[in-house]
């Protein structure tokens, strides 16, 4: 149980932070900041190998207002560089994302994002994910929360887009919103905030027609993301800080002040059970915590008012076992349309992907596989030489005891006698 009154100061920084544009929102006050450290440290002390990785993080250090010159320098230079190189090739969301932290509350990156052209680039690359959709049955090159981010960058950094295609596509029951028949709250999140903004873009006249079609569907998929709610949380654990994001500027769900003690309890319960340790986590909910979102990138306040934090700088060291390793047993097996089975024996500690290695080392023909690097960690792209692929809308999906996991192959720590699979799928 958890003592009450844990959040007595909560209803007055409602009324003081209020920013003009945002419906209602749920901030943590100061008394509870202590609680949100980990996050801070997990971004701060994270090992950013490429700029990719650091994208959300640069981002969120800006918008919330943590100063850390050297991190933030890092950062921005690893995207610059990344984005230079042309070495590879972003994605629409990845260079939205790296826009949107670059250009976020007014800095000397500006000037990059002219110089290299980023906002027509990013033209350009939503312009693809749609035409890859007239060709390939609807289906985009990357998936709706990257386009979703794309149409909310080109929106917030004066880029072009075309308010008839934003009416065709982004309608609720697109099936991009839903992987199977679960509507994605990542996804809905994330077009809720582009929407709202190609609502409030005073730049570009809108007729009557579109702009009741847009408030139709912002409001329809801020319902659609309150039908999730579990607990407190929307969807899952990783998805709730942009779901808050999404119903602060949309609804008024926080309006209800109980609503928002649920979802801070829910949220602050996760991050002392330490489910946040992915910088990219961390860096996903931090902006809802603190009452911001990503609409307030080109605020003039943004990043006013910088907020103290006691961080350390100690990096986040592997825990040494107490007792002596000992070993698990577990069941996996690969379904495609037959299904091929195998025991496994690791250690315990083991996450999904350590079995996929052993079973891969006992038999290479049936289990072996591929993964590529993302800021979630490694994802699965073949098994059995099958590859993945967007324009089919396939994917290799991971499961234990039947239940889809909620976290990825590196992340997820399997127990003994678990059953393990990976499925074969259509989102
Ligand atoms: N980001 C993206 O492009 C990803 C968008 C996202 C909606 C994302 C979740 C949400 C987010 N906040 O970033 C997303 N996942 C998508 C779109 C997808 C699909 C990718 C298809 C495509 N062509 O781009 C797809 C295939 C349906 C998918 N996610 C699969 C999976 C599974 C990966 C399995 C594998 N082969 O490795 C998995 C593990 C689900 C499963 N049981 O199989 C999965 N996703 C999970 C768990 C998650 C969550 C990760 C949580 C965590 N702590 O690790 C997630 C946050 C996320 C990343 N997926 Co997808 C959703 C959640 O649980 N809230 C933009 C880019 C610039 O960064």
């Amino acid at each position: 149980m958890r003592p009450s009154g844990q959040l007595p100061l909560t209803g007055l920084l409602f009324f003081s932070l209020i920013p003009s544009q945002l419906c209602q929102i749920c901030v943590v006050n100061e008394t509870n900041f202590w609680r949100l450290e980990p996050l801070i440290n997990t971004m701060l002390n994270a090992n950013y190998t490429k700029g990719t990785l650091g994208l959300n993080v640069l981002l969120t250090l800006r918008l919330v207002g943590i100063k850390n010159q050297s991190l933030e320098q890092q950062l921005s230079q690893q995207i610059k560089e990344d984005i230079n190189s042309g070495e590879m090739e972003l994605t629409s969301g990845e260079l939205a994302l790296g826009i949107l932290g670059l250009g976020a509350c007014e800095n000397q990156d500006e000037e990059f994002i002219r110089g290299a052209r980023l906002v027509s680039k990013l033209e350009a690359k939503f312009q693809a994910e749609i035409q890859n959709m007239e060709a390939h049955d609807g289906n985009p090159l990357t998936n709706y929360y990257q386009l979703s981010l794309a149409l909310l960058a080109l929106c917030l950094f004066n880029g072009s887009y075309s308010v008839t295609s934003v009416t065709c596509y982004f309608t609720p029951e697109n099936k991009n919103y839903y992987f199977g028949d679960q509507f994605s709250v990542d996804t809905g999140a994330m077009a809720v905030l582009a929407l709202t903004c190609v609502q409030k873009n005073t730049q570009k006249k809108m007729d009557m027609n579109a702009e009741g079609k847009i408030s139709n569907y912002v409001e329809s998929l801020a319902n659609k993301i309150q039908a999730e709610r579990k607990q407190g949380l929307f969807g899952n654990i990783f998805s709730t800080g942009e779901a808050m994001q999404a119903l602060f500027v949309s609804s008024d769900y926080y309006k209800n002040e109980a609503n928002c003690r649920e979802t801070l309890r829910a949220v602050f319960d996760n991050i002392s059970r330490g489910a946040f340790y992915l910088p990219i986590t961390a860096a996903q909910i931090l902006p809802a915590l603190m009452g911001k979102t990503y609409l307030d990138v080109t605020n003039p306040s943004c990043g006013l008012n910088p907020v103290k934090f006691n961080t350390s700088t100690e990096k986040p060291g592997t825990v040494t076992p107490t007792t002596a390793p000992l070993n698990i047993l577990v069941k996996y097996s690969v379904r495609i349309n037959k299904t091929s089975h195998t025991e496994v024996t690791v250690r315990k500690g083991s996450v999904f992907l350590d079995v996929m290695k052993a079973a891969q080392e006992k038999n290479e023909t049936l289990f072996r596989f591929t993964v590529e690097e993302t800021s979630w960690g490694p994802y699965i792209t073949s098994v059995q030489g099958i590859k993945a692929n967007s324009n089919d809308r396939t994917y290799w999906k991971l499961l234990s005891n039947g239940q889809p996991l909620s976290q990825g192959a590196g992340s997820h720590v399997v127990q003994n006698g678990d059953n393990l699979e990976v499925r074969w799928s259509k989102y």
